[in-house]
């Protein structure tokens, strides 16, 4: 697809890690973030660490969330994220939900819904994790997420309550 040139979609990033300083890859993955073509980073949550979602034994995660405005598509600016994913050593075909350097995924982009394998957004995680609930409430309480609705609104899922911020 080709550049959407001069226009500036809003985009918002779940990071995640829990292996070889996650707190480190974290702040590193901002930076690249950062460094985007067409692409401003425009907030960062504070890091907030939580225990493990989806039943696999792992260390605790380190999780953040970053908005963005961007010139690139959907599709160009995942491509991207999976470039940072390789750079900070992730590799694909780890165990689905398992220990990884560092996740990037595509939260929301503009009102843009699309159901596709590839790629789904709004991610259909963003209501059920508080690691991605509470930093997007931090940085965007009055985004309107396709479908779901005000962030500000979305109750804080009770049965999953081991998170707290870092810094
Ligand atoms: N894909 C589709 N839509 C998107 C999107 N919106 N953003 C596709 C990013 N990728 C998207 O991704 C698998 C495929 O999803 C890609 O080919 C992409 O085209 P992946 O990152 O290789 O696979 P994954 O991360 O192992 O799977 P998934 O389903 O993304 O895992 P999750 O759901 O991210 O779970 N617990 C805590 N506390 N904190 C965490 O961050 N993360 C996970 C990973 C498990 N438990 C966790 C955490
Ligand atoms: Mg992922």
């Amino acid at each position: 697809m080709s550049k959407t040139k001069g226009h500036w979609f809003p985009a918002y990033i779940g990071l995640g890690s829990n292996l070889h300083d996650p707190a480190r890859q974290l702040e590193s993955a901002f930076e690249r973030l950062a460094s985007i073509p067409d692409t401003r980073l425009i907030r960062q949550s504070s890091l907030y660490r939580s225990a493990p979602f989806g039943g696999v034994e792992q260390p605790d995660f380190v999780n953040a969330v970053a908005a963005v405005l961007t010139q690139l598509s959907a599709e160009q600016l995942l491509r991207e994220l999976q470039r940072i994913e390789a750079e900070h050593g992730r590799e694909r075909g780890d165990v689905r939900w398992g220990p990884r350097v560092l996740d990037l995924d595509l939260l929301v982009y503009a009102d843009q819904r699309m159901d596709d394998p590839e790629l789904t957004v709004p991610h259909p995680g963003i209501a059920e994790r508080n690691f991605v609930l509470l930093p997007l409430q931090e940085i965007a309480p009055a985004l309107s997420v396709p479908g779901l609705g005000k962030v500000m609104k979305l109750q804080v899922n009770l049965d999953e309550p081991n998170i707290s911020r870092i810094g």
